[in-house]
């Protein structure tokens, strides 16, 4: 088991690799450990595969080619890799962000009938947002809203509407730099036109391009989909739950849904509470339905009904593992191509539900939102009839769960800490001018298996709660650091500095707040907004006394929401692997200091979380220093 500690510091991530290593089944770091060494070119961003005169690459000794056949240096060649790998990043979100704006536009037009406005608060004042005349029918109201947010991607001129947002001063700042996003799609693919043999060779140039169009995504495509999803899913509210891969049940039928487009999910939850479905559960031997979720998708579902999360990223192959999954439902988005394999050792059931992600051979059950209800049924129809296929000999459920709470928004923040009746962010506000809380920070991204599973990120958060810091999380990071148990109210009496520990105990919350999937990271922007608009720390949001951070990234995605943070004025350091431009000193230190002067803020690789922690707590010390705000209450080295 002793090298399993070094795969993960998660026990039933542990218990399964043994089993998988005894089955002689495949992980992922096993597939790592078959790449090793990994490639350098790759690794430092000088490897050059856009025109066919390559591939092409840059010696990072000096000795050999400096530039490739066409000429492009190291800084033209790691940009413009970057810049795609942003590009994608932002396509993923936003497109995810545009068929839950279709399904509202379906649900306008009377074809979505499984569906309904639940967020009827937030659905009046977007609509105000935008300019729509709220005193219209309700149909009315979400045909205009649907159509408005449908042409925020097609959009050629002007400003994304969610921009507004911003504090006045970041707004201007992004109109004096150029990079105020017009429509998202057309970011996205001005992006990638800048990136292709060429066109753009000056590599802050192509930075430059590349921070708008993550803009497009963290104000765009991300919040588009955060603020709909909200309004036909419903608000989150804090609620408690559980997390590891101990909440899938032996005597249940194990539907585990993995993604992060929640509309079809949404449905799976309903329909493994229908009457009909359990009794055809129990009439098969089992105890019931039992719905469990990995990734962004169990996010979703976790933040609105308290639906179990089996696991994160890395633990998608693992739940699988443990032989009691009868169904994997996936849409779209962090789905190994491995689980197909993996489904094959075992009698699960792979559906994927999504046209824009198949595996051959795969069953494929799509999802259309105007039958929605109906394709959930089918796919729990097809778990229940696959549970005595199911080789009772070879289950193995690790007994790992951990409660948590989730369910926070910018809505309930605001509320909670400002009380019921009094709906403000001035006690947070307050609290960070008095020092009680000395700042606070955004921890989110995924899994690698170059890194100790889940280790950076709860090293990181225990560090950070320690000083006073509140950590607001998201996507996988959130999951790992809830199977440690940080995020429970009483994760703050043993972890919490003295300062958060008050806080956390005279509202009752934990000092870890779960915001959602990787689109909710929109939620930290707006919230973060609300707080300069609230008044006392600053006018623009790189004032703020809070960093970033993605410990253990692996995705375009992260990348993209690094670039959104860095573009809105917010120090973020990503841990485990800098991006791979450390082939071009030029724009490592674009990236690292220079950016600083353009934005407000700037990049940080680190891959030491202890060190990662110094680096923010030393950051958020300085913004307190510069707001001129007391000193933290309760000072810790
Ligand atoms: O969007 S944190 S591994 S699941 S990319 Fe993927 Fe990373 Fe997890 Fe959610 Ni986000």
């Amino acid at each position: 088991m002793d090298d399993m500690k070094t795969k993960s510091i998660d026990i039933a991530t542990q218990e399964m690799l043994k089993k998988a290593r005894e089955e002689n089944i495949k992980t992922s770091w096993d597939r790592l450990e078959a790449q090793l060494p990994q490639c350098g070119f790759g690794q430092l961003g000088v490897c050059c595969t856009v025109c066919s005169m390559g591939p092409c690459r840059i010696d990072p000794f000096g000795e050999g080619a400096q530039v490739g056949v066409c000429g492009a240096n190291a800084d033209t060649i790691a940009a413009r890799n970057l810049a795609r790998k942003i590009a994608v990043g932002a396509s993923a979100h936003s497109d995810h962000g545009r068929d839950v704006a279709h399904t509202l536009s379906l649900l306008g037009e009377g074809h979505a009938h499984d569906y309904e406005i639940l967020g009827l608060q937030k659905f009046k004042v977007l609509a105000q947002e935008f300019g729509i005349d709220t005193n219209k029918p309700k149909e009315q109201v979400i045909k205009e809203l649907s159509k408005k947010l449908l042409e925020e991607f097609g959009r050629q001129e002007g400003e994304l509407v969610f921009t507004k947002r911003a504090p006045k001063k970041r707004q201007s700042l992004w109109k004096k730099l150029g990079i105020t996003p017009r429509g998202i799609d057309r970011e996205v693919v001005e992006l990638l036109h800048t990136t292709t043999m060429g066109v753009d060779n000056d590599y802050k140039n192509l930075i430059t391009t590349g921070l708008r169009c993550a803009l497009s995504d963290g104000w765009g495509g991300s919040m588009v989909a955060t603020e709909v999803q909200d309004i036909i899913l419903g608000s989150p509210q804090p609620i408690r739950g559980k997390v590891n891969l101990g909440v899938l049940k032996e005597n249940y039928v194990n539907i585990v849904v993995h993604g992060h487009e929640p509309v079809l999910s949404e449905m799976a939850v309903k329909a493994s509470l229908d009457p009909e479905l359990v009794k055809l559960a129990k009439s098969k031997g089992a105890e019931g339905i039992n719905l469990a979720g990995i990734c962004c998708t169990a996010n979703e579902v976790l933040m609105r009904h308290g639906i179990a999360v089996a696991g994160n990223f890395l633990q998608q192959e693992l739940a699988i593992i443990t032989g009691a999954v009868e169904v994997m439902m996936v849409d779209v988005q962090c789905i190994m191509p491995a689980l197909q394999e993996v489904a094959t050792c075992f009698h699960t059931k792979l559906i994927t539900t999504s046209p824009k992600a198949r595996f051959p051979g795969v069953i494929h059950i799509a999802f259309e939102p105007q039958r929605a209800y109906e394709v959930a049924k089918e796919i729990i129809r097809f778990g229940i009839e696959n549970f005595s296929n199911r080789n009772k000999e070879r289950v193995n459920i690790p007994k790992q769960e951990m409660d948590l709470v989730a369910g926070f928004t910018k809505e309930t923040v605001f509320q909670i800490l400002g009380g019921r009746y009094r709906a403000t962010y001035r006690p947070l506000n307050e609290a960070i001018i008095s020092g009680r809380l000395r700042g606070l920070a955004g921890v989110v991204g995924c899994c690698n298996p170059k890194q100790t599973h889940d280790y950076f990120h709860t090293a990181l958060v225990k560090e950070l709660i320690k000083h006073d810091v509140l950590v607001l999380q998201t996507g996988c990071s959130a999951i790992a650091c809830a199977k440690q148990g940080l995020l429970v109210p009483e994760a703050a009496k043993v972890y919490a500095g003295k300062g958060l520990q008050e806080i956390c105990e005279a509202v009752g919350i934990p000092p870890v707040l779960h915001l959602g999937s990787c689109v909710d990271n929109s939620r930290i922007l707006t919230a973060a907004s609300y707080i300069i608009e609230e008044g006392g720390l600053g006018d623009d949001l790189s004032d703020i006394p809070a960093a970033g951070c993605a410990p253990e990234w692996m995705s375009e995605k992260a990348i993209t929401i690094g670039f959104y943070f860095v573009a809105s004025g917010i120090y973020t350091i990503f841990g485990a692997n800098p991006f791979a431009v450390l082939g071009s000193k030029n724009l490592t230190d674009y990236l690292t200091k220079d950016l600083e002067g353009v934005v407000g803020a700037r990049f940080e690789f680190c891959d030491d979380p202890m060190q990662m922690a110094k680096l923010m707590i030393a950051h958020i010390d300085r913004k307190r220093n510069d707001l001129k705000l007391k000193p933290v209450m309760y000072s810790q080295e």
